[in-house]
């Protein structure tokens, strides 16, 4: 007999099992539909007579990876999924669930709701929630430490990582691991367990795991160690519940849980981590991809070996792409192929890679000193020095050499592609591809689309993205694109406060108190002041003099002091250290610098210094939209947390100026705007969106 819920949840019996299949592409997320469906199902297997056993599996590429993400910012609607996990742990005839694919969350929590458990032998299991901001809602933190212990479960909880099936089985959260066909698999077990007769077996009252109180008590004191000081809500209640379910009795447990991840889901955190889950995805979704075809990429030419040369060559290896890298002499390409070879040889020494796949990988890999050997590849990728003249003479260099059809790539972090692009005869094929350092472990890829290029390149670009497991955001040709400019400002306000009588030190310790890894004048000695330097001399000659301008930071730089590669910055480093010292002799210079312009020093709060620096780089967020340089605010913030260390659980600077509220950020950009500094006069696009009570969100 066959019944039909609706597509997301199939209903058929076989012999005497009732078979559920979840379809609810692409991932099976745990959606209204297939909530309701599985309760359907549950309950009409239960009634059957002719039933004896129940099978829930999954279509497609995975058994649930989760609760659905994209219902949380609405109403929930019943049946909520601890109440479809508890129907199924309730149903009075023995349910086994069959796991392939990455069993995520909310889909773990069916598994382990369900009697029975088996998985294919790749199948991935995990509790990713805390990554949301969230933890596992659906009696994941009350089921799993009963079977596998308090510690294995908070392991799992608080790192959100994945682990192997045959892992799972061994801590006992799988009963059993198949390397045949998981519906079979599924089905046979099925059979065994009604020929049996073993019957139900509700996780919530077994105890395997909480047979020593002692080791659960101990690891729940050493996780909330392991989290002192963090700012991260998540994690506490993660362990708060984890405690409950040792303690409490199993409603009771159940409760606490729920009235927790409540608590986590309505939190400022959460709704940002699970912005930046959304927008990481959204950022693929280009208007060239409607019409551009993707070119095959399988060899690419690397021009220049040096770091970003021989990062970008190691990306494009781990993505099984053949490489061929250019260096203009022979010391050059010995250094920078022996770069390419450390980095696999260090991940082979960390266990990260086999001696095999090294080797794999860099049978991949030769080495040129010949233009005309890249003839014959797909994409050239050029990665030399930040000159103009350089890199126009190695494009036109390219342009003469390489195949029809081929695509012609600058990894300039700055420089004006368009021009760039209209300096060779074919300016449809060239593309920014700026990777950031290091490129094989920095996720994020700015994608720059010159004028002129056509919509293949642009989606083969984020095809590209893509197979490096990279995050492709677009970008229009503009100085610096959306990081670098953002960038810009965000030193803008650090330095104008620091000259109006900030120290440089007390800047970064508020912004890391905001959540950034390092502070902005700690990213300026690890990146060495002279490359901005350089860059404020190269534009001196056209700078605005109404603009407010420091001097402290060149007077730093004609003393030499230019940060961690030469033990001296606005930092003091011992030889061989990288943990700086604050430093008198900068707080004399900077001081002498304010009385040379005669300013009287004030005193700025944290939270001053934190709103200053994110409302201006929410603001140059917005002029980069209004000049259409960024499709959507979404892409602003997934390149600031990706590439500048903008604390992710913040969601980003968009994101913190809609969770703020535009009119708030409106008010305190006029508070701290003056006639000479740009950074903080409000952008006009605020008023319509301020008008009409929306956020940047309403522009994603
Ligand atoms: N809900 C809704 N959509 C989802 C989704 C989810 N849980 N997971 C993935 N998608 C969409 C995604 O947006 C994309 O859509 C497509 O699927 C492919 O994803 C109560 C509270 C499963 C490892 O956190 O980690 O359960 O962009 O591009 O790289 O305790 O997706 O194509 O339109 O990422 O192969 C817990 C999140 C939820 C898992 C696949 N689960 N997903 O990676 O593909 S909270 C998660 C992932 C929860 C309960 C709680 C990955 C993946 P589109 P993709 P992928």
């Amino acid at each position: 007999m066959n019944l039909i819920m609706d597509d997301s949840v199939k209903y058929h019996v076989q012999d005497d099992i009732a078979v559920i299949t979840i379809n609810n592409p692409p991932v099976n997320a745990l959606g209204h539909a297939v909530r309701a469906g599985l309760v359907a199902a549950i309950e009409r297997a239960e009634a059957d007579n002719a039933v004896a056993g129940v099978l829930i599996h999954a279509q497609g590429r995975t058994f649930p990876a989760g609760a659905d993400i994209k219902e949380f910012d609405k109403p929930l609607l019943d049946p909520s999924l601890p109440a479809v996990c508890d129907r199924i742990e309730a149903c009075t005839k023995p349910v086994i669930a069959a796991l392939h694919g990455t069993v995520l969350g909310g889909g773990f929590e069916v598994a382990l709701a369900s009697h029975y458990r088996i998985a294919a032998a790749q199948a991935k299991i995990g509790f990713p929630e805390v990554n949301l901001g969230l933890l596992p809602g659906a009696g994941g933190t009350q089921r799993a430490p009963r079977l596998c212990g308090a510690a294995f479960a908070l392991g799992l909880m608080l790192s959100g990582k994945q682990i192997g099936a045959f892992f799972a089985k061994k801590r006992g959260l799988i009963d059993e691991v198949t390397k045949g066909n998981i519906l079979d698999a599924g089905l046979a077990m099925a059979r065994d367990v009604i020929a049996k007769g073993t019957g139900v077996r509700r996780t919530l009252e077994r105890r395997d795991g909480l047979k020593d109180p002692i080791a659960n008590q101990s690891a729940i004191k050493d996780a909330r160690s392991g989290i002192e000081g963090s700012v991260l809500l998540a994690p506490a209640k993660i362990i708060d519940c984890v405690e409950a379910s040792l303690l409490l009795p199993d409603e009771a447990g159940k409760i606490f849980e729920s009235i927790a991840f409540e608590d986590c889901l309505a939190s400022d955190q959460s709704v940002a981590l699970r912005h930046v889950f959304i927008s990481e995805r959204m950022a693929a979704n280009v208007p060239e991809l409607a019409t551009g075809k993707v070119r095959n990429i399988s060899s690419v030419g690397v021009i220049g070996g040096g770091t970003m040369g021989a990062g970008i060559a190691v990306s494009l290896l781990d993505g099984d792409l053949d490489v061929v890298m250019l260096e203009r002499d022979a010391a050059s390409l010995e250094a920078g192929l022996g770069r390419v070879v450390a980095v696999f040889e260090r991940s082979v020494v960390k266990k990260r890679i086999t001696e095999e796949d090294k080797n794999r990988k860099l049978a991949r890999l030769a080495g040129t000193l010949n233009m005309s050997d890249l003839a014959g590849v797909d994409l050239a990728i050029e990665a030399v020095i930040e000159d103009r003249a350089i890199k126009e003479e190695v494009f036109a260099q390219l342009d003469a050499v390489l195949k029809s059809g081929a695509i012609l790539a600058t990894n300039t972090s700055y420089l004006d592609i368009d021009e760039l692009a209209s300096s060779i005869s074919r300016p449809q094929d060239v593309v920014g591809l700026h990777f950031f350092s290091p490129a094989n472990i920095m996720k994020l890829l700015e994608i720059v689309v010159p004028d002129a290029t056509s919509d293949d390149v642009v989606a083969s670009g984020f095809a590209l993205a893509k197979r490096l497991g990279k995050i492709g955001v677009r970008v229009g040709v503009t100085d610096g694109f959306i990081g670098n400019r953002i960038l810009k400002v965000y030193r803008l306000a650090a330095e104008y406060m620091v000259e109006d009588g900030a120290s440089p030190y007390q800047v970064d310790r508020a912004m890391r108190g905001y959540g950034f890894g390092l502070g902005p004048f700690q990213v300026y000695d690890l990146a060495g002041l002279d490359i901005a330097w350089a860059q404020r001399k190269r534009h001196a000659a056209t700078r605005d003099p109404d603009i407010r301008y420091t001097e402290f930071g060149d007077k730093m730089c004609e003393a030499g002091w230019f940060g961690q590669k030469v033990g001296r910055g606005f930092y003091h480093y011992e030889a061989g250290s990288r943990q700086g010292k604050e430093d008198q002799a900068v707080l004399d210079l900077i001081a002498d610098a304010r009385g040379a312009k005669g300013i009287k020093p004030r005193r700025f709060g944290d939270a001053e210094i934190q709103r200053r620096c994110v409302s201006a780089m929410a603001n140059e967020g917005a002029k980069l939209l209004a000049q259409g340089i960024a499709l959507r605010p979404s892409d602003i913030d997934v390149v600031m947390i990706h590439g500048y260390g903008f604390p992710r659980w913040r969601g980003g600077p968009m994101q913190v100026a809609d969770q703020v509220g535009l009119m708030q950020l409106r008010s305190d950009l006029r508070r701290f705007d003056t006639a000479d500094t740009q950074i903080w006069h409000p952008v006009e696009m605020l008023d319509p969106l301020i008008l009409n009570g929306q956020g940047f969100g309403a522009l994603n």
